[in-house]
């Protein structure tokens, strides 16, 4: 097993782990059921990382996109939860995966390689809000824009409904504006308390719009909106 770089880890024993990410730790075979075939982790991407059931049904939600979409770009990839479930379902002829933060991007390559998928996936190191204008314009037309952006940490859980429009450090307008600039397709992550009035304002009049709660053992994890063309079952 190849060493992980400077500030990525892979957590063997509990007495190794911090004490803030350790919950996350021992939920690790949910979030990655081949943790123990060397899953790369900074200590910062636990908070963030779809667990692996939800990775694969929001893949399949997402799958759900017009036929004409077959590009699936995922702007805020982290250690490659929802990349690696968008790679191993076969749908997209093309996936892009956007990280800004070299050492997480490094973990999702090696992710992606533990899953025998990361040849499938194209990798950019930059901010997505400089990315997609700049490099993914043209391929944003045929592509379905995800977004499982940070949502300002675990507090968010303090709140009953999370304002979100004041996430951090990007707030749902900042995101709307940016990936509607280059898609009609678009899926957000959001904390499952997210206040859906806030949502709503980005349909299109006459429109219904999508949000579905993905849920393990019986309760909610978070949830995703849909906002264009998506077929769920
Ligand atoms: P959680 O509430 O922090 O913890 O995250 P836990 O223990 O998984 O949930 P609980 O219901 O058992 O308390 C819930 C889920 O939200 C995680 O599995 C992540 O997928 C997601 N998540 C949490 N945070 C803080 C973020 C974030 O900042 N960004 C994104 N995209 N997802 C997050």
């Amino acid at each position: 097993m190849t060493d992980p770089p400077e500030g990525v880890h892979h957590y063997d024993t509990a007495d190794e782990v911090p004490f803030e990410i350790s919950k996350y730790w021992h939920q690790r075979y949910e979030i990655f059921s081949k943790y123990d075939e060397g899953i790369w982790m900074t200590d910062d991407a636990w908070f963030g990382v779809t667990p692996e059931p939800v990775a694969t049904r929001i893949a399949q939600d997402v799958a759900s996109a017009p036929e004409s979409k077959s590009i699936l770009i995922d702007a805020f990839a982290g250690a490659g939860g929802n990349t690696i479930a968008f790679a191993l379902s076969g749908r997209w002829k093309q996936i892009f995966a956007i990280e800004k933060d070299p050492k997480v991007l490094a973990c999702a390559k090696h992710n992606a390689e533990v899953y025998g998928v990361a040849k499938k996936i194209w990798w950019i190191e930059g901010d997505a809000f400089t990315v997609l204008p700049k490099r993914l314009k043209q391929s944003g037309k045929n592509a379905v824009v995800f977004g499982s952006p940070p949502w300002g940490g675990p507090t968010y859980t303090d709140f009953e409904v999370f304002d979100l429009g004041a996430m951090q450090p990007y707030s749902l307008p900042q995101l709307h504006t940016a990936f509607s600039a280059i898609s009609s397709d678009i899926v957000l992550y959001l904390p499952r308390t997210s206040d859906l009035q806030q949502l709503v304002k980005h349909a299109k009049q006459g429109e219904k719009l999508r949000v579905t709660h993905y849920c393990m053992r019986g309760a909610s994890k978070a949830l995703c909106v849909f906002l264009g063309r998506f077929i769920i079952e």
